[in-house]
């Protein structure tokens, strides 16, 4: 932060004492002999000159601290479209938020220390009867430790880190005769492992990740080769899931990419990178034309079966990963700009709607229907998951990269930078995080883990604007549905911290800000771990058993990064797996080859 001098140095602009002067030899000549005329004429011009000192002063302060802001005045003075295009790219001034930032991890040491205390190496963690549990009864895979370890290294805790670094080395084993969700384990322990990897360059974990990969592999023995929805590590089998047919969810086939296609750059085997591009390859091949994913597919054929669209679970990630799989290796690989373009094309086109009273920008769902003649319609449901608001903060990503005229772009992009699919996808995106923060407005200051949004059918009566989103099924007299619970999802934060990394503008801290003290005053255990709540508008809450992993790899992260200084993991030469693992953005030699 700049001490006050230097602000003051640098807020007295050069033009500031050039006006001046230019003003007051303008005025000499007018001037009379009169000694109390004058007086009077010296005396306004000090005014003069002091008002105009202030007002630039003031100008410069407000340049210095937050960009953004003035820049955002200057684009809706002059019209979105008018500006000119600037030779180099702006940039907006970021300073480390000291305070808060150390908050968020002071809370992170409160959640990991009470894990350690009570639960240390077990896959999950319960704050309230101090107990950890592993996933399946074979023994832990390092679901917790392995997740929070780059967030250790972030945010620079040492003993904390060599304590989980020493479990890894001395305990971690992957020989457990048990089936474990092959994407689950994929973005938190994969990813966990090769995050750690890239910002420690210790041969520990990307020996982990190896063996890891290599038993995760045979997942994608199918016959369309999307690869099965669990995978036994000890015997290196896929399993299919006895729920849902044995058919797999879209997210969680095409969530797998940037870890392993990250393996194969560090390890030089092309193995892992063809199974996962195969996958994108055989969607590809069977989208349907608006762009968008139905959520099941089917390993036997390849074919997406005939299932809801959504940007919720089990559709999320896929667009998610559609970009981050371009960013990955540098804007060069054109198949996954074509389809992330293609998508967005699709949610714009079907999927975004706006809220019947305030206007409000938000994502509904189709749910396939057969009309009594038995033809297939599309019915639009509005609803949105918890789980979609990392779409604002990933529609602004993808605007300044696959949506960018020229790269970089400034900061905030100017329109001029962007192309008009670039500037319907940064404005949609600022839209939705400001509805996913809107959503937070509940008794908790937390969002809910669903939420509705009020069509005309609703036919709401009674008097007064309602409000334009509601929680399905919660009424005073009822338990809680399942739809009210906040379980420390990390998506709103995650949108903020992107936001303001590509604007500067400080309105994403105050609501990450706020969104932490509700956290703090709401689920923070006081004998140590967090836990989730089941009624987001109930207060005092009424806490469930359960610390997610999430929490410490991906909430109180991007709410860490979102105070910190932007040198730290800038998001030009890093890409955050799908649990806020960074991964470098890579030269690879290998390219999407479909
Ligand atoms: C995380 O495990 C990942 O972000 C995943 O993609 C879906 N959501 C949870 C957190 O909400």
């Amino acid at each position: 932060m700049a001490s006050e001098a230097e602000l003051r140095k640098r807020n007295t602009p050069k033009s500031t004492n050039a006006d001046l002067k230019s003003e007051q030899k303008e005025q000499q000549p007018k001037a009379k002999p009169n000694a109390e005329g004058s007086r009077a004429q010296e005396s306004a011009l000090s005014s003069t000159a002091f008002i105009v000192l202030a007002v630039l002063g003031a100008a410069a302060v407000l340049v210095y601290l937050n960009p953004a802001v003035v820049t955002e005045t200057v684009y809706e003075f002059f019209g979105f479209d008018t500006d000119a295009a600037p030779v180099e790219p702006t940039r907006a001034g970021f300073v480390a938020d000291v305070e808060k930032r150390d908050a968020v991890k002071a809370a992170f040491r409160h959640a990991w220390l009470a894990y350690e205390r009570d639960a240390m190496g077990d896959d999950e963690y319960h704050p309230i009867s101090h107990k950890g549990t592993n996933l399946t009864e074979a023994g832990g895979i390092g679901y917790t430790v392995v997740d929070s370890i780059d967030t250790m290294l972030i945010m620079g805790l040492q003993d904390e880190y060599e304590r989980a670094r020493k479990w890894v080395a001395e305990k971690l084993t992957f020989e457990q005769d048990a089936n474990f969700n092959t994407f689950e384990t994929t973005i938190r322990v994969l990813g966990g492992l090769l995050s750690a990897y890239a910002l420690t360059n210790d041969s520990l974990y990307l020996d982990k990740a190896v063996d890891l990969g290599d038993r995760i592999m045979p997942a994608f023995d199918t016959p369309a080769r999307l690869p099965t929805s669990m995978v036994n590590l000890a015997q290196r089998k896929g399993v299919r899931a006895e729920d849902n047919k044995g058919l797999v969810s879209t997210a969680e086939i095409s969530t797998l990419q940037l870890e392993f296609r990250y393996l194969a750059y560090l390890t030089d085997n092309d193995e892992y990178w063809d199974a996962v591009e195969n996958v994108m390859r055989t969607i590809r091949s069977s989208s349907l034309t608006t762009g968008l994913a139905s959520i099941f597919m089917n390993p036997e054929d390849g074919r997406f079966v005939l299932s809801a669209i959504r940007l919720g679970s089990r559709g999320d990630s896929y667009y998610e990963y559609l970009l981050k799989q371009y960013l990955q290796t540098n804007l060069t690989e054109n198949v996954y700009q074509e389809m992330y373009n293609g998508a967005m094309d699709g949610v714009h086109g079907h999927l975004i709607k706006k809220g019947q009273y305030s206007g409000m920008t938000y994502t509904s769902e189709l749910i396939p229907e057969r009309n009594p003649r038995g033809e297939i319609q599309w019915r639009l449901m509005p609803k949105q998951d918890h789980l979609v608001c990392f779409f604002g903060g990933s529609l602004m990503l993808g605007a300044v990269t696959s949506g960018a005229v020229r790269h970089p772009v400034s900061i905030p992009p100017r329109p001029s930078e962007l192309t008009p699919r670039g500037k319907r996808d940064w404005q949609t995106g600022v839209e939705l995080i400001e509805t996913c923060v809107q959503t937070h407005d509940t008794a908790t200051g937390l969002a809910p883990e669903i939420v509705h949004f009020r069509i005309p059918s609703d036919n709401v009566v009674g008097s007064g604007v309602p409000q334009d989103w509601y929680i399905k099924g919660a009424e005073p007299w009822a338990p809680a549905p399942y739809d009210a619970r906040y379980i420390l999802r990390p998506e709103t934060v995650e949108s903020l911290f992107i936001a303001y990394r590509l604007t500067g503008d400080d309105k994403y801290r105050r609501y990450g800000w706020k969104i932490f003290q509700a956290i703090e005053t709401h689920c923070r255990i006081e004998s140590g771990g967090y836990a989730s709540i089941i009624n987001v508008d109930q207060v005092p809450v009424v806490h469930e058993d359960k610390m997610e992993t999430f929490l410490m790899s991906e909430t109180l992260k991007y709410l860490y990064l979102l105070f910190e200084d932007d040198s730290v993991l800038p998001l030009s030469e890093w890409v955050f797996n799908t649990e806020a693992h960074p991964l470098p953005i890579i030269d690879a030699a290998r390219k999407a080859n479909f």
